[in-house]
This record gives C-alpha cells, sequence and structure tokens, in this order.
C-alpha cells in the first residue's frame, strides 16, 4: 500500500462554525450606539429568550463558560455533600463539583454509552449523597430514566452536564428536558458557540433566581445582597454571536451530518475500528466524531494511531484520556473503573466540522487505512 502524502497544513478536531463577519456589524454598531457593553443587556436578554425557545426549557441562563455555569447550578441548589459522576470527562465536570464545595464520587461507566452506568450508582450512595452528576458524554445521553429512578428513591437532585449535546434530542425532547438542571457549554469548540460562554437550564423558580444573583455578585437589587456570588455573566458581544449562530448551526448540522456519513462508510471498510453509534431513539448533536480503536484487530491500540495521524499532521484528539480519577490531587473513593479505563484506552475523536472536504475525510481515512497496513505487515 502506498504512503499517502501528510496534509500540507494541520487538520485540527475542530474548526469553529462563525457568522459572516458582516451580518455581526449590525451588533456591534448597536452596541456602540448604546454603550450598553454587559450586565444582562438587550442581545442577553433576547438571547436567553431564543434559546430558551430553541430548547424549550422554561427556565435558562446564560453565563461566561460552561465551568462556571455547572458550579453555579450545583451551588443555586445548594450541593454540598458527595456527588455520584462518571470519571470519563473533561476535568471542568469534577472540578465544578470540588468549586460548589461538594465531593465527587466516581462510579465505572456503561460499555457502550460511556456514561454512567446506573447498575453501578446505588452501590455508591452514603447517608452523604446529595446528587447525581451525568455527562452525556459526546452528546449520548445518560439513561435519564434508570438514573431518575434511583434519585426518587434515594432523595437526590440529578444534574446534567450536556456540554457536548446542544442539539441532542431523546425520543424528540431536548436534553435538558430531564434532571433538575442541564448545563450546555458554547465555548469556540462547540458547535453552537459565543466564543466562550454557557448556560444553565433549571425546573423550578426558587433555583434560577439563586442562580440569578450567584452569577451576578450575589446581587438581588441596588440594596440587597443576598448571598456571595462571582461574576459569570456573559457580555454584549458574545450574546451577539450567539444569536447570529442560532441562524447559521442548521446549515452546519446538515454540513456535519454529511461528514459523518462519509466517515461512516469509510471506517464500516476497516477492521478495527468502530465508529460509536446513536441509539435509534436520539439524534446526534453532531458534536463530536469518536471512534472506538480495537487493538486486536487493528494491530495497535489508538495512542499508537493518535500518534502515528500527527505524522500525517492529522491532531486527533484522545478525549477523555487520561481518566479525571488520575489526576494526583483529586480524590478518589478507591472504587474499581475497569470499564472506563478500557474505554479512555480505546477512543479517538477524528477532525469532525462542516467546512471539512469529502477529500479531506476521505484522505484521512487512506491515512487511517495505511496505518492499520503499515503496522499488520
Ligand atoms: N464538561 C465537559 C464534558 C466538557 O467537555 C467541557 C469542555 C466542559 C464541561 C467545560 O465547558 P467550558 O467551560 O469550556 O465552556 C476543549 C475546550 O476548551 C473545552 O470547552 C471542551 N470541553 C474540551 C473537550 O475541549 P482543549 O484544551 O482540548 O481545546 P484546544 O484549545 O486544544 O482546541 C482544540 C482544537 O480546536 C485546536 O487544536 C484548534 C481548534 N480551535 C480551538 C479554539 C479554542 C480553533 O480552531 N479555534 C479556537 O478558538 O479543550
Amino acid at each position: 500500500m502506498k504512503k499517502p502524502e501528510s496534509f500540507s497544513d494541520p487538520i485540527y478536531i475542530t474548526r469553529p462554525l462563525l457568522p459572516e463577519l458582516g451580518d455581526v456589524i449590525p451588533y456591534m454598531e448597536s452596541i456602540w450606539e448604546s454603550k450598553r457593553l454587559s450586565n444582562q443587556a438587550e442581545f442577553h436578554t433576547r438571547l436567553e429568550s431564543e434559546l430558551a425557545t430553541y430548547l424549550n426549557a422554561e427556565y435558562l441562563r446564560v453565563f461566561c463558560n460552561g465551568t462556571l455555569s455547572l458550579t453555579l447550578a450545583l451551588m443555586a441548589m445548594n450541593v454540598k455533600g458527595e456527588v455520584i459522576t462518571t470519571p470519563f470527562t473533561f476535568p471542568a465536570t469534577p472540578h465544578s463539583i470540588l468549586m460548589a464545595g461538594a465531593t465527587p464520587i466516581y462510579t465505572d461507566i456503561d460499555p457502550l454509552s460511556m456514561c454512567l452506568d446506573p447498575g453501578r450508582i446505588e452501590e455508591a450512595i452514603t447517608p452523604a449523597t446529595e446528587a447525581i452528576l451525568g455527562v452525556h458524554v459526546y452528546g449520548v445521553p445518560c439513561d435519564v430514566s434508570a438514573i431518575q429512578k434511583i434519585a426518587n428513591r434515594h432523595g437526590l437532585k440529578v444534574i446534567y452536564d450536556a456540554a457536548h449535546a446542544f442539539n441532542t434530542l431523546l425520543d424528540g425532547a431536548p436534553i435538558c428536558s430531564f434532571g433538575d438542571a442541564t448545563m450546555y457549554s458554547f465555548h469556540a469548540t462547540k458547535l453552537f458557540h459565543t466564543f466562550e460562554g454557557g448556560c444553565v437550564v433549571s425546573r423550578k423558580f426558587e433555583v434560577d433566581q439563586q442562580i440569578q444573583y450567584l452569577r451576578n455578585f450575589g446581587i438581588k437589587d441596588e440594596l440587597t445582597v443576598v448571598k456571595p456570588g462571582v461574576n459569570a455573566k456573559m457580555n454584549e458581544l458574545q450574546s451577539a454571536i450567539g444569536l447570529e449562530m442560532l441562524r447559521i448551526i442548521g446549515g452546519e448540522l446538515e454540513r456535519r451530518a454529511r461528514i459523518k456519513a462519509l466517515y461512516e462508510k469509510g471506517f464500516s471498510q476497516i477492521e478495527g475500528i468502530t465508529m460509536i453509534q446513536m441509539p435509534d431513539n436520539v439524534s446526534d448533536s453532531l458534536q463530536y466524531l469518536v471512534v472506538r480503536v480495537d487493538k486486536e484487530q487493528f494491530g495497535v491500540e489508538a495512542d499508537v494511531l493518535y500518534e502515528e495521524l500527527r505524522e500525517f499532521n492529522i491532531y486527533a484528539r484522545r478525549y477523555f484520556y487520561p481518566l479525571c480519577t488520575s489526576y494526583d490531587y483529586n480524590r478518589h473513593n478507591g472504587v474499581e473503573l475497569p470499564v472506563a479505563e478500557q474505554v479512555a484506552e480505546e477512543v479517538l475523536c477524528f477532525p469532525f466540522f462542516g467546512e471539512m472536504s469529502s477529500s479531506d475525510v476521505e484522505h484521512i481515512l487512506s491515512c487511517v487505512a495505511y496505518i492499520r497496513h503499515k503496522n499488520n505487515s
């Protein structure tokens, strides 16, 4: 097999979708005219309202990033004890728990969904347990009905990290319809983004009110500060970007669906590589393009494939290796996590964004096929 050429320029896991610059200028003119730059002004209010409609959410608040969104959601719900969560996630998930003053307790994940395994949650519950924090990793939904049943049985709160799941629908409903609160990230690497940003969807007026106080220094009104909050507000420029992004994500979703189909066809012909599939009742958020590498069938492990792809100027990512439980400072409650350990060794996220051409995808696939051939001959 002939060795494919390297990409002349590096190809990264993503390239942000951006509105036409000309379409952003009128927003900037309006901001310059009004001189309202932040503190919940016009575009901020409009974005919250349009996002609430898009996600069919009653209570939705935007923030300066996803990490603070999640932290303040936990604080608004007064979660301070033990929080059962997944080790297979970005550090922001357990860090939010820790910053809220609670303790992450890790349990193993389901081998297929790669989300929390409900069968392992109950054994981790102690008198100190206050909440379950599931991550809809790569936009694959957690088993929300099993998790809710456990939470109801034990009087626990359920919070979801939906950083990857902005467009995930479960049985036709946005994924924020489940649990007591859901966080979305609007970071630049996300399909829907505001450069930096995030939001929380919650279910109760009182929680929503606490969230509003917490993101604005704890201020209720000019004379009343009700709790020690922070500054986690989204500014007017970010909000304007969000408003324009909502108009253009439909096109990006279509382009990504086409790219995913090309990858799917190509990977089905490469032994040892399996693209993760969404269950039939789920629409894919199209955030990440994730495969699992079977060492026996592919010939080498995901980390070797990752390294060798770099020689072709292809920058795949090992989200989420190593597990959060491997950080020195992170408390690990001693539970065995064999599934999470194996999944973290096997996964690889490939470049995936609407601007990719068919030939980019075909070229990446030919490099993967070449690496397999080279390592098996
Ligand atoms: N929960 C979960 C499960 C999460 O995955 C995340 C974040 C959070 C919570 C927290 O949400 P935020 O507080 O971030 O809103 C990236 C993102 O920074 C992070 O948001 C994301 N998850 C994580 C999975 O990925 P890095 O360190 O891998 O990003 P970086 O800078 O290496 O970017 C990846 C590639 O994207 C670059 O090689 C090039 C491209 N890129 C990136 C940026 C920032 C661009 O083309 N333009 C850009 O502006 O963390």
